[in-house]
């Protein structure tokens, strides 16, 4: 088959993408315990995780049928180094909450490496085969191999789903943009602690005739990808 007779539609704002399987991976950012979980990283910030939590069954759906299809999935999370050697000054006491990165909690030390609040949920738990990228910032390109490992399997298009939809999403996305990746973001599968925000963040994607990318549901690329 031809790269061009591989191209499939999808439905989205401002307009359809262009969808090509073989050069195309879904990215799920940060679907970890500590943002998703009470007790954790988010809960410290004093964000009501219930918000994040509608995406979980979306990215599962979404998951399934990316795997049915075998397309390339990577997952990222959000931590730091147990001795918090990456971890910026700045970013350890924003906020001046009773509990910041690396004190201890319910789940652990919040926010580190291989304390369970850090795993991603259970709900989508990755496969043995799928990257995991760990990111010390909020953008999944920042210090880390992504973009190699993106490179090595020619990938030039991602699906970005996860948490938060104005935060880690939108940095991710914004980085993917400047490397030259097209991106398209389902909303149900992106979410954030403030409603408002993750209307205007989605905006802020579509707008200007896709200025960081595409904006799509998971039903639109699910008919895509159970299609034949
Ligand atoms: N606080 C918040 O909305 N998000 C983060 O701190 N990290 C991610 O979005 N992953």
């Amino acid at each position: 088959m031809s790269a061009a007779a591989a191209t499939r539609h999808i439905s989205a704002e401002p307009y359809a993408f262009e969808f090509t399987p073989a050069a195309c991976a879904l990215l799920v950012i940060d679907m970890q315990r500590d943002f998703l979980e009470p007790g954790g990283f988010g809960a410290a910030l004093g964000n009501d995780v219930t918000h994040l939590r509608r995406a979980i069954a979306p990215n599962r759906a979404l998951l399934a049928a990316c795997r049915a299809t075998g397309l390339t999935v990577l997952h990222t999370r959000e931590g730091h180094r147990p001795d918090l050697a990456d971890l910026p000054p700045a970013k350890k006491i924003r906020g001046h909450g009773a509990r910041t990165i690396g004190d201890p909690g319910p789940m652990g030390r919040l926010l580190v490496r291989g304390e369970p609040g850090h795993a991603i949920i259970p709900e989508l738990a990755p496969l043995p085969t799928e990257p995991v990228i760990d990111k010390p910032g909020k953008g999944a390109f920042y210090a880390t191999d992504l973009h190699a490992s993106l490179q090595h399997r020619g990938i030039r298009q991602l699906i970005v789903t996860g948490v938060t939809t104005e935060v880690c999403v939108h940095t991710t996305v914004r980085e993917a943009n400047d490397r030259g990746y097209d991106c398209l973001v389902p909303s149900d599968c992106v979410a954030s602690y403030f409603p408002e925000f993750h209307s205007a963040a989605l905006k802020m994607i579509s707008a200007q005739g896709g200025i960081f990318g595409w904006v799509t549901t998971s039903e639109k690329i699910l008919a895509v990808l159970h299609s034949p």
